[in-house]
C-alpha cells in the first residue's frame, strides 16, 4: 500500500492516524509519508522514495540508522531472550558506561521513555526535599506527564491548553521564560522554601533549538544551592549529542539529577534518570519514593544503548559540529538570498533555522516565527528528498553517517525552494 492509502487506513484505527501527534504533519499542512526502512543517513518510504534524514527518530539515531555495531548487539541480545523482568548484566554494563561519560550520575534507574524519566525525577526531587512546587521553563518539553503540561513546547505547543490535566495538578508548576534568570529568582524569593527543584533543558530543543544565555545555567545552579532545591537537567535530547558527556560537559555546570532518553537506547525505547547518590538512595526499595516498570532495563535496549555509547566515544564530535555549522549556515544564507528573514541557532549536531524577524532566545520569540514559510520550506524539501522535522518547534539533527554529498544535496534542494 502507498502512503496515502496507509494514512487513510491509519486514521480509522488511531487518532489522527498516528501514535504521536507531530507525525500527522498538520503543522506543515501535509500528510505523513509512511516509512518502509532506514539505513545510514537515509529513510525510505513505502512509495519507494529515499530521503536524507534530519529527524533520526527525533534524536536517538546519532550514528545513523542500522549502525552495524548497534544492530549486531541488539540481535545478539534478542537471541538471549527479549525481556526478563529480572536483573541482568546489561543493566550494569550500560549504567557503568553512562557513569563514565556523565560522572554526575553516581546512581541511576533505567525506565522505558524520557517521559518516565522526567516524571520519576520530579517525584524523587519532591520526595527528597519534602516540597511541592517546581520551576519549569515556558517552551521546554519534559514529556507528557501531567505536571509538565503547562506551557510545554514541542507538539504540546501546537495544542495549547490540554484538556484532562486538572489545574490542581499544575498549580505547583511555576513558570518562567527560558533565559530569564530574574523570573526564577522572583519565584524563589516568593516561595523558595516550597520549591523542590528546577527542571531545565540545558539547551532547549523543543521550541526549536534555543541556547542558554551566558550565566543562565550557573544562575540556576546558584539558586538551587542557596535554597536547597534540586537542579535537574533534562538531557533527553542533549545527552550524548552536545558532547559525549552531554550539555553538562559542554557548559561545565553539574546538575543534581539528570534525565536521559533517546540516544541511550540506540533506537529502542529507553529512559534513565540519575544523579547524586544521596538523592537516588531515596528511591524504593532503599528509600520510600516509588517507581517501577516491567520493561525497565530491557536487555535488548540495554545492549543497543551500550553499543551506541561505545561507538560514540570513538566518534569525532568536533568534525561533525564543524560540518553541521557549515550546512546550517549554508541553508541560512540561501534563505536570505531569497529575501527571507531567518535566524540560526546551532550547537554540535543540532540546529534550527527560524523564519523569524528577530533572533530566538525564548518561547515568545519562537512562537512568532512564520509557520507558513516553514511549511512551504518543509514540503518542498520533502519533495526533493530531504526529510526535516514536520514542525517548526523542533531541531534538525545531523548524524555521523551523513556524507558531504548528503549536505550538498540538501543545500541544492534549498536553492530550489520557492516561496
Ligand atoms: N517528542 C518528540 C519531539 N521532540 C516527538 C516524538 C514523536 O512524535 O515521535
Amino acid at each position: 500500500m502507498d502512503s496515502k492509502s496507509l494514512y487513510a487506513k491509519a486514521q480509522t484505527l488511531m487518532p489522527g492516524g498516528v501514535n504521536s501527534p507531530l507525525r500527522a504533519c498538520r503543522y506543515v499542512n501535509a500528510e505523513p509519508v509512511f516509512i518502509e526502512n532506514a539505513k545510514g543517513a537515509y529513510i525510505y518510504d513505502v512509495d519507494g522514495r529515499q530521503y536524507v534524514d534530519y529527524v533520526f527518530s527525533w534524536g536517538p539515531q546519532i550514528l545513523g540508522h542500522q549502525d552495524a555495531a548497534v544492530s549486531e548487539a541488539a540481535h545478539k541480545a534478542i537471541d538471549l531472550g527479549s525481556s526478563y523482568g529480572a536483573p541482568c548484566y546489561g543493566e550494569i554494563a550500560l549504567a557503568e558506561e553512562i557513569n563514565k561519560m556523565i560522572p554526575s550520575m553516581d546512581m541511576m534507574r533505567m525506565v522505558s521513555s524520557g517521559t518516565e524519566a522526567t516524571m520519576s525525577a520530579l517525584r524523587l526531587a519532591r520526595g527528597y526535599t519534602g516540597r511541592k512546587k517546581f520551576v519549569k521553563f515556558i517552551g521546554n518539553y519534559h514529556g507528557h506527564a501531567d505536571a509538565f503540561l503547562a506551557a510545554a513546547g514541542s507538539a504540546a505547543a501546537t495544542v495549547p491548553g490540554t484538556p484532562g490535566v486538572p489545574e490542581e495538578v499544575t498549580q505547583h508548576t511555576l513558570l518562567a521564560q527560558y533565559n530569564d534568570l530574574e523570573a526564577v529568582k522572583t519565584h524563589f524569593e516568593e516561595s523558595g522554601d516550597d520549591i523542590a527543584c528546577i527542571i531545565v533543558e540545558p539547551a532547549a530543543g523543543n521550541m526549536g533549538l534555543v541556547l542558554p544565555a551566558e550565566g543562565f545555567l550557573q544562575g540556576l545552579r546558584d539558586l538551587c544551592d542557596k535554597y536547597g532545591a534540586v537542579l535537574i537537567f533534562d538531557e533527553v535530547i542533549t545527552g550524548f549529542r552536545l558532547a559525549p558527556g552531554g550539555a553538562q560537559e559542554r557548559f561545565g555546570i553539574t546538575p543534581d539529577l539528570t534525565t536521559l532518553g533517546k540516544i541511550i537506547g540506540g533506537g529502542f525505547p529507553v529512559g534513565c534518570y540519575g544523579g547524586k547518590r544521596e538523592i537516588m538512595e531515596h528511591m524504593a526499595p532503599v528509600g520510600g519514593v516509588f517507581q517501577a516498570g516491567t520493561l525497565s532495563g530491557n536487555p535488548v535496549a540495554m545492549a543497543a544503548g551500550l553499543a551506541t555509547l561505545k561507538r560514540l566515544q570513538e566518534s569525532d564530535y568536533a568534525a561533525l559540529e564543524a560540518r553541521t555549522k557549515e550546512l546550517a549556515e549554508g541553508l541560512t544564507a540561501i534563505m536570505k538570498e531569497k529575501g527571507k528573514s531567518v535566524f540560526l541557532n546551532q550547537i554540535a549536531s543540532a540546529f534550527t533555522m527560524y523564519f523569524s524577524e528577530t533572533p530566538v532566545t525564548n518561547m515568545i520569540e519562537s512562537g512568532k516565527c512564520d509557520a507558513d514559510a516553514y511549511a512551504t520550506y518543509w514540503q518542498q524539501m520533502l519533495a526533493q528528498g530531504v526529510y526535516l522535522a514536520p514542525a517548526g518547534f523542533e531541531c534538525a539533527f545531523t548524524c555521523f553517517a551523513h556524507t558531504d554529498e548528503d549536505f550538498e544535496k540538501t543545500l541544492e534542494a534549498a536553492r530550489k525552494v520557492q516561496f
